[in-house]
């Protein structure tokens, strides 16, 4: 059976620079194959069954290309990943596939994890959801599509309608076992590295050293999803094995000649004991390499500790990314985020004296944010030189400052804001996507301001932020 799996075109930064070719509205940072498809094609592939990729998002597909490309493979299923943020863009091209291939069409990833029940009765087009990490149920499904009464039984993590009945899933679908997956297909690598040369980016490749995160903030899809998932006792966090990580690292950099890897976990080296052992162990297998790339990470600023950042560094990281958000403790409260400020200034003591670059990820505007609680950010941002460019690497984004609060529908900050009394409904430019009022109208005025001055800002967003702020904050005589 032939299957074609497809990432839909993201309208946010996500791999904008090459979606806007010519023109790099946010320029990209990182491009790189998507990994959750490219491990569902090897499973797939494995399995014996015939997939490809359609990465609209890297390689800026309209609607109309990704169709054509899709019937040029002759597919008996079509499947399409779903984030919340790119549902309307997922919609447009389920309505299109479905009228101009007339075949099944699976949905998988983040939003039918957090619930397919819903996503289904929103999204009639799509005839099935995965929940959960999917490399196992696929094989599953393409192997029991149609095939007997009460095939969907045999497929874990289905959602499907029922002859007469709403949407129902079947039993949990167990994680896979990481050890034991083959490594992702990565199809378009080689649109990805034309175009990380035309952007003067470094050859680089996405890797995975372990999936989900042992945390739960309140705010965070990832939390969500290993929620949805837990229910098969699986661990939250789970970890390959180094050997197979340094393996992976090595032969990319032989196949593709790389400078750079991109590790993509949630929170590169986890909160026990046991994971910094194995992130030293990872280090030091990183560095005896002969060919050494230098690569980044992600991870929670209370995780790096002085000694894995030394090691990790001496292996070749370059870059950190971390999940600030506030140095408010009522913010942090409300995220449900345990890392304190004093955490924040330790990370970043010990990634500067390393001479690290970093990346802040913050949330500034929130519903019960007050003026005080962003000035505080504010200021917390000016010390460390931010908006003067001495930190060495601003948000690659350039719009971190604008950050606002995504109250992502069944992740539990959209309950919390409902209880707050300051949930206003669902976007009705995509309904998987909460719209919320601030409870302090001069938060609310900020916002507008720089919502409406940083968009489209191409690099000083940061600029325009302290502007906006400072000339709120005198207005509002608190300056
Ligand atoms: C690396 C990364 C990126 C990279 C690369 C994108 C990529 N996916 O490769 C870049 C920087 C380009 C990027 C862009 C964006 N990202 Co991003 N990204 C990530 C990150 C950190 C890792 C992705 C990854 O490799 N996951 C590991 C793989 C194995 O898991 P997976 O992709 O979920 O796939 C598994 C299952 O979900 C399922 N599955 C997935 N797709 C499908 C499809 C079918 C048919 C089936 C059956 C199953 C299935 O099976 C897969 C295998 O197990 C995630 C966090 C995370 N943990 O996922 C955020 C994350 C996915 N990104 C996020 C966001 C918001 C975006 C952007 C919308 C940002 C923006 N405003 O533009 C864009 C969207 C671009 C796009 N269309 O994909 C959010 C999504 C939130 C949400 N629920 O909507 C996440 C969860 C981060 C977060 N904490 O909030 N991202
Ligand atoms: S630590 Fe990061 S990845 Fe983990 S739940 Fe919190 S925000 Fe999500």
């Amino acid at each position: 059976m032939k299957i074609v799996l497809v990432n839909p075109r993201s309208r946010g930064p996500g791999n904008a620079g090459v979606v806007r070719a010519g023109r790099a509205v946010f320029p990209p940072s990182e491009i790189s194959p998507h990994l959750g498809l490219g491990y569902l094609a090897a499973a797939l592939a494995y399995a014996g069954e015939e997939a490809s990729i359609v990465d609209a998002d890297v390689r800026g597909l309209g609607v109309d290309q990704v169709v054509s490309e899709c019937q040029s493979h002759a597919p008996d299923i079509v499947g399409v990943c779903l984030l919340h943020d790119t549902l309307p863009d997922a919609a447009e091209l389920a309505r299109r596939l479905k009228r101009d291939l007339n075949v099944p069409l699976v949905g998988g990833g983040h939003l039918p994890t957090l619930s397919g029940t819903w996503l289904l009765n929103h999204l009639p087009e799509l005839d099935f959801a995965l929940s959960g990490e999917a490399e196992d149920a696929l094989v599953l499904l393409i192997r029991h599509l149609g095939r007997g009464a009460r095939w969907q039984e045999r497929v874990p993590g289905l959602v499907f309608r029922d002859a007469d009945g709403p949407p129902r899933m079947t039993g949990p679908a167990p994680p896979p076992a990481l050890a034991a997956l083959s490594g992702p297909v990565r199809d378009s690598s080689d649109f990805v590295l034309r175009a990380q040369a035309h952007y003067g980016l470094p050859r680089a490749m996405r890797v995975l050293a372990s999936r989900g995160c042992a945390h739960r903030c309140a705010f965070c899809s990832v939390a969500a999803f290993c929620d949805a998932t837990s229910a098969c006792g699986a661990d939250r966090r789970r970890t390959r094995p180094v050997e197979s990580v340094r393996d992976e690292v090595m032969a990319l950099v032989d196949q593709y000649d790389l400078e750079t890897i991109y590790f993509s976990d949630d929170d590169f080296i986890g909160p026990l004991p046991q994971n910094r052992e194995r992130v030293l162990a990872l280090a030091q297998a990183l560095e005896m390499m002969q060919r050494r790339p230098q690569f980044t990470i992600t991870c929670r600023v209370d995780n790096a500790v002085p000694e894995l950042l030394e090691a990790l560094k001496r292996a070749g990281m370059v870059h950190v990314g971390v999940g600030v958000e506030s140095v408010s403790t009522a913010s942090m409260r409300l995220f449900r985020k345990s890392t304190t400020t004093d955490d924040i200034l330790a990370f970043l003591e010990g990634a500067l004296a390393l001479d690290t670059s970093v990346s802040l990820f913050m949330i500034i505007f929130h519903p019960t944010a007050t003026l005080e609680q962003i000035s505080a950010n504010y200021r917390f941002l000016d010390s460390l030189g931010y908006f003067h460019g001495a930190i060495g690497h601003r948000n690659a984004y350039g719009c971190l400052v604008a950050s606002r609060l995504i109250v992502r529908r069944f992740t539990p900050i959209d309950g919390i804001v409902a209880h707050l009394g300051l949930h206003r409904g669902y976007m009705a430019s995509n309904p998987a996507i909460a719209a919320y009022d601030f409870a302090d109208p001069r938060v609310g005025t900020l916002w507008s301001i720089v919502a409406r001055e940083t968009e489209g800002c191409e690099q000083d967003a940061a600029a325009v932020f302290s502007d906006a702020l400072h000339r709120v904050m005198r207005r509002c005589g608190s300056a």
